[in-house]
C-alpha cells in the first residue's frame, strides 16, 4: 500500500520538554483528566475537506500544495487515493474522527443518479477503513454552496427546482451519514442569506429553510438516524447577510419552526468571532439554553475580517472553550472537529501534520486549564458569591417569581433609600488569577 504522508511518522506523546516537531507536547490520549481521558473528552475530528481536498487557493491565486496524492487527478482515482490518504494521516495523528461533505468524497457525476452512484461507491470504501481502524464519523453534511446552482441559496433559493436539489442531496448525504454510523448533521448555510433585500423575500425564504430542515429530520428519524442534527452559524460570508447569523437567531428559528428537539448548534470559534462574540459567548449562549452540540474549533485573525480558518494556537481561547464544555457536561454526539487549514504559505504534506499537532496539543492544554480553573474554584465561587443577593430576602422573592412591580417598588421606596450595597466586579484580579493557572500548571 503507498504511503502519502511520506514525511510523516506516527505522532505519539513525548511530554512538554520534547523539542521533536513530530511529537505531541500535551496531547496524551490516555491521561487520565477529571475521571476521563484526554482521548474520550476531547473528540478529535479531521475536516476531510480542508485536510484532504483544499488546495490553499485564495482570491488572488491558485493552490499551492499538491493534493494529487500520487494521481493524475482522474476524479475516481483521486476520490480513492484521498481514502487511503486521509486515514493513513488520522491513523499517524491518532484522530479517531472524521468529518465530511457529499462534495468531499466522491466527485460529481455527468448527472445527480452518477454522482449518488460516485457516493456509493466511495463510501464503500471509507466503511472498509473505518472497521479496519475503527475511526469513526462525527458528522457528515452537503456541500450547498460551491456549485453554480446554488448561486441565490439552496434552502432559501428562489427557484423551486433548486430546493428540490437541494434537498436530493441532502437524502443521500444523511444515507451516507447513517451509513457512516455518524451521529450528527450539520446544515451550515453558507448562502442560505442574502445580498440585498430589495430583490429577497425574507419571509418565504425562512418558511422554506425551516421546511427542509422538517423534512430532513423526517427522513433521518425514518431511516434511524438517531444523533444530532446541527445548525453552524455564521453571520455572512459568502452573503452579505446570513440568516443564522449567530447562536441567538439560530435559537430564535429554530423555536419558532420548532425543530429546537431535533437541533442543536455546532458552534465554529471563527465564525462566532466574525458575529462580533466571543468563541466562549456563543458556548455559552448555546449551553444555557440546552442546545450545546459540537464544536468547529479554528481560530481567526483579529485583523481580518473574514474566516481565516487558522488551526487553533491560542491557550487561552482554548482553555474557555473547554471550561463551557465542562460545564455543559461534555460532548456526547459532538466532538471538536478542526474546520481548518494550514496557511497558503505552509504547503507541504508535513505542515498540515504540524497544524493538527499544534491544534491538538492546544486543546489538550485548554482541557487542562479548565479543570484546573473549576477545581480550584476562586472563579466559579465568585460568580457564586456576586449573586448571592438573589439567595434571601428581596432577591429570593424576585427568582421564585413572588415579587411584583408592587412589592418592588413599596420595597425601594421604604426599604432602600440610595443603594449602597454594590461590589466590586474585580475583572482585572479574575483576569490575574486565570493567568495564574495558566501558567502554574
Ligand atoms: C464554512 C463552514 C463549513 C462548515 C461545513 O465557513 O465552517 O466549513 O463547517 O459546511
Ligand atoms: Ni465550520
Ligand atoms: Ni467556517
Amino acid at each position: 500500500m503507498p504511503e502519502y504522508f511520506k514525511d510523516v511518522p506516527k505522532i505519539k506523546y513525548e511530554g512538554k520538554y520534547s523539542t521533536n516537531p513530530f511529537s505531541f507536547k500535551y496531547y496524551n490520549p490516555d491521561e487520565i483528566i477529571g475521571g476521563k481521558t484526554m482521548e474520550e473528552q476531547l473528540k478529535f475530528a479531521m475536516s476531510y475537506w480542508h485536510t484532504l481536498c483544499a488546495e490553499g487557493a485564495d482570491m488572488f491565486g491558485v493552490g499551492t500544495a499538491d493534493k494529487s496524492f500520487g494521481t493524475d487527478r482522474e476524479p475516481m482515482e483521486l476520490a480513492k487515493a484521498k481514502v487511503k490518504a486521509g486515514f493513513e494521516f488520522m491513523e499517524k495523528l491518532h484522530i479517531r474522527y472524521f468529518c465530511f461533505h457529499d462534495a468531499d468524497i466522491a466527485p460529481a457525476g455527468e448527472t445527480l443518479a452518477e454522482t449518488y452512484k460516485n457516493i456509493d461507491i466511495m463510501s464503500d470504501i471509507i466503511l472498509t477503513e473505518m472497521k479496519r481502524t475503527g475511526i469513526k464519523c462525527l458528522w457528515g453534511t452537503a456541500n450547498l454552496f460551491n456549485h453554480p446552482r446554488y448561486m441565490h441559496g439552496a434552502g432559501t433559493s428562489p427557484n423551486a427546482d433548486v430546493f428540490a436539489y437541494a434537498a436530493a442531496q441532502i437524502k443521500k448525504a444523511i444515507d451516507t451519514t447513517v451509513k457512516f454510523g455518524g451521529k450528527g448533521y450539520v446544515f451550515w448555510g453558507g448562502r442560505e442569506g442574502y445580498e440585498t433585500l430589495l430583490n429577497t423575500n425574507m419571509a418565504l425564504e425562512l418558511d422554506n429553510m425551516a421546511r427542509l430542515m422538517h423534512m430532513a429530520v423526517e427522513y433521518g428519524r425514518k431511516i434511524g438516524f438517531n444523533g444530532d442534527f446541527y445548525i453552524e452559524p455564521k453571520p455572512k460570508e459568502p452573503t452579505k447577510h446570513q440568516y443564522d447569523f449567530d447562536v441567538a437567531a439560530a435559537l430564535a428559528f429554530l423555536r419558532k419552526y420548532g425543530l429546537d428537539k431535533d437541533f442543536k448548534v455546532n458552534v465554529e470559534a471563527n465564525h462566532a468571532t466574525l458575529a462580533g462574540h466571543t468563541f466562549q459567548h456563543e458556548l455559552r449562549y448555546a449551553s444555557i439554553n440546552g442546545v450545546f452540540g459540537s464544536i468547529d474549533a479554528n481560530q481567526g485573525d483579529m485583523l481580518l475580517g473574514w474566516d481565516t480558518d487558522q488551526f487553533p494556537t491560542n491557550v487561552y481561547d482554548a482553555a474557555m472553550c473547554m471550561y463551557e464544555v465542562i460545564k455543559a457536561g461534555g460532548f456526547k454526539n459532538g466532538g471538536l472537529n478542526f474546520d481548518a487549514k494550514q496557511r497558503r504559505g505552509s504547503f507541504e504534506l508535513k505542515d498540515t501534520a504540524f497544524s493538527y499537532i499544534a491544534g491538538m496539543d492546544t486543546f489538550a492544554l485548554g482541557l487542562k486549564i479548565a479543570y484546573k480553573l473549576i477545581e480550584d474554584g476562586r472563579i466559579d465561587k465568585f460568580v457564586a458569591d456576586r449573586y448571592a443577593s438573589y439567595n434571601s430576602g428581596i432577591g429570593a422573592e424576585i427568582v421564585s417569581g413572588r415579587a411584583t412591580m408592587e412589592s418592588l417598588a413599596e420595597y425601594a421606596l421604604n426599604k432602600i433609600g440610595e443603594v449602597k450595597t454594590n461590589t466590586s466586579g474585580r475583572q482585572e484580579l479574575l483576569e490575574s488569577i486565570v493567568n495564574n493557572i495558566m501558567f502554574s500548571l
